[in-house]
């Protein structure tokens, strides 16, 4: 109770940007990441370290059930991890998509960075790659995500992400087979706040080192094999030293056509500031999709930091949180949504 009371009490409303470094900046009121991130750059570790260290903590405490073990299970029961990490300086980016059976996706992620010179592995693959660098290869299921499977087959595997393919899946579980008739956008009902978070991060420290990345499991009930835009550059994160860095969640499936993130760096590059960049990265998606589901995080170079959402049921304000030498502790924010 005292921790909720605190917590609240620090909330403070947006606009307020601030100048001060070293910055800890990510998404959702995930303040254990925060301040994991914060400690991290305090005992002199890198902005990587960081990045690492806090979204690390929230694949351990499960983040809402949507970061880490044990959450969304997708059409078979399985729990699989997206993540990725860049590198503002070099560039460098090293990401994991459909992850299996390791809990440290941000770990495997940084060893692909590290390790290979590819930017993504996936799957199957993946989870050789991670075992082979020495990461413990775990069951990922817990008994909430059996229960959240069961229920979902009670339910007649209600709601799913199928289209066009009968027996009708809005009806029916599977296998499912192609039929031509269209049939109506659900979209905004299956993707919901209860489907999904992640944690988006980005720090930056006082020698303007910049470097952002996102852990996540994805959607509930998610087919087999589908990935979002969390492990996707430029659309998860994007982080460039010269310019600013930023990180989206929500929707992924429909976020990451646009690179949000990039997009909101570049706009920084050009002068916008980090708020107007993050609402503009955001109204590019809104004009296809109005009623997506979705935010981003956005800092520049000089540590001013920005956020933006799209206003829909469920979603009116965001909450994320920062770290800068302003406070002895992660300060919750939000913004409102538009
Ligand atoms: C995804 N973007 O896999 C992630 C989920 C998320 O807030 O961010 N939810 O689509």
């Amino acid at each position: 109770m005292f921790e909720l009371l605190l917590f609240s009490s620090l909330t403070v409303l947006f606009p307020l940007g601030h100048t001060s470094l070293p910055l800890v900046i990510n998404t959702w009121p995930f303040k254990n990441a925060t301040a994991a991130a914060w400690n991290a750059l305090q005992s002199g570790g890198s902005v990587l370290d960081a990045v690492e260290k806090g979204c690390a903590r929230c694949e351990m405490e499960q983040c809402d059930g949507s970061v880490g073990y044990g959450g969304s299970p997708d059409e078979t029961g399985e729990t699989t991890l997206d993540a990725m990490i860049m590198n503002g300086d070099t560039m460098e980016v090293g990401a994991v998509a459909d992850l299996r059976r390791i809990k440290n996706a941000i770990g495997v992620a940084r060893a692909v960075m590290e390790h290979t010179e590819h930017t993504l592995l996936v799957g199957e693959s993946a989870s050789v790659f991670a075992e082979n660098m020495g990461f413990v290869a775990e069951d990922l299921t817990t008994n909430n995500s059996v229960n959240i499977f069961s229920q979902w087959l009670k339910g007649n595997c209600q709601p799913n992400y199928r289209k066009n393919v009968f027996p009708d899946p809005s009806k029916s579980c599977g296998p499912y087979k192609p039929w031509a008739t269209v049939r109506q956008n659900t979209r905004a009902q299956l993707v919901n706040t209860r489907s999904h978070d992640t944690i988006g991060m980005i720090v930056l420290d006082q020698h303007g080192h910049l470097a952002a990345g996102t852990s996540t499991n994805g959607l509930t009930h998610k087919i087999p094999g589908r990935v979002g835009d969390s492990p996707i550059v430029g659309a998860g994160a994007y982080a460039d030293s010269s310019a600013g860095a930023a990180s989206a969640t929500g929707d992924g499936d429909l976020m990451m056509r646009f690179l949000p993130s990039y997009l909101a760096v570049e706009l920084m590059r050009a002068g916008a500031d980090p708020s107007a960049a993050c609402k503009t990265a955001i109204s590019r998606i809104k004009r296809h999709y109005s009623d997506f589901f979705g935010a981003i995080i956005c800092a520049n170079t000089t540590g001013h930091y920005g956020a933006a959402c799209n206003k829909v049921p469920g979603l009116s304000q965001f909450h994320f949180m920062v770290s800068n030498p302003e406070s002895d502790i992660p300060l919750l924010k939000s913004v409102d949504c538009f």
